[in-house]
């Protein structure tokens, strides 16, 4: 709750200023938003249960998707009650530019305040010229290290790649993050995880062996593996036995590469 007040004071000077110039959102009343709602519930990802902040009640959180040139519009509602984690949240799109509507950008402290319990926040913005595998995840401490990260993917039509896969959709996304037994506000010391998840599925050292993610495929089709990062901290390698990798993109770049690894980043918020 330290947190809480400290960033009640920062986002004072902001207030002040919405009496001046409103700083509203532009009404989309056409385009119905999406709602995530965030709360907690007990989940066992790796064959431990322990209460996590979830969205829609899910870790990772859904995958949300759309087309380059489009707006989005998502109800962030906040229905956090469990007392050992963050109950405030906010929300950030992950690589996202937000031109224009830097209120929606979700950091808290700096472009808006946390999200009470039992309040919400509209969020909505257009992703004008970017496409690409993005998530989005919790701008509210290190909240997201308890479950609130998903992916975000923006397709576009126009992909100058189209004609190196033949497959595309939500089973070729791939998350890959770490996953802690702890709650985050009583991590004291250097946080080590306790497993890796690949989409929200994995296993601890001395857990036990629980389902693993399976993605099935057709022999002789071509893939496109959308491999995101959620994690809070760790960096990996990524690569698939007997198989070697055609990297089309990475980040914001476009590229053509054959690898057999491929570094899916460390990530910094
Ligand atoms: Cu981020």
């Amino acid at each position: 709750m330290v947190w809480l007040f400290a960033l009640v004071g920062l986002c004072t000077p902001l207030l002040a200023a919405a009496a001046a110039v409103s700083i509203a959102p532009p009404s989309q009343p056409n385009l119905a938003p999406k709602l995530l709602r965030v709360a907690n519930g007990f989940i066992a990802p790796d064959g431990f249960n322990r209460s996590a902040v979830l969205v829609n009640g899910q870790h990772p959180a859904p995958l949300l998707t759309g087309k380059k040139g489009m707006k989005f519009r998502f109800n962030v509602e906040n229905a956090l009650t469990d007392p050992t984690m963050q109950r405030a949240t906010s929300v950030h799109w992950h690589g996202l530019f937000q031109r224009g509507t830097n209120w929606a950008d979700g950091p808290v402290g700096v472009s808006q305040c946390p999200i009470s319990p039992q309040d919400s926040f509209l969020y909505e913005f257009t992703v004008n010229d970017q496409a690409g595998t993005f998530w989005y995840h919790s701008h509210f401490s290190v909240q997201y290290c308890d479950g609130l990260r998903g992916p975000f993917v923006v397709y576009d039509d126009e992909d100058p790649h189209r004609h190196l896969y033949d497959v595309d959709n939500e089973s070729t996304v791939i998350t890959v993050g770490e996953w802690y037994h702890t709650p985050t506000p009583s991590i004291l010391d250097v946080p080590l995880a306790h497993s890796t998840l690949i989409n929200g599925k994995g296993r601890s050292v001395s857990g036990p062996a629980v389902p693993l993610s399976v993605i099935n495929v057709v022999k002789g089709k071509r893939y496109r593996f959308r491999l995101v990062s959620i994690a809070c901290d760790s960096n990996y390698m990524f690569s698939i036995d007997g198989h070697s990798l055609l990297v089309i993109a990475s980040g914001k770049k476009h590229m053509v590469m054959l690898c057999n690894v491929t570094d899916i980043g460390y990530v910094v918020q």
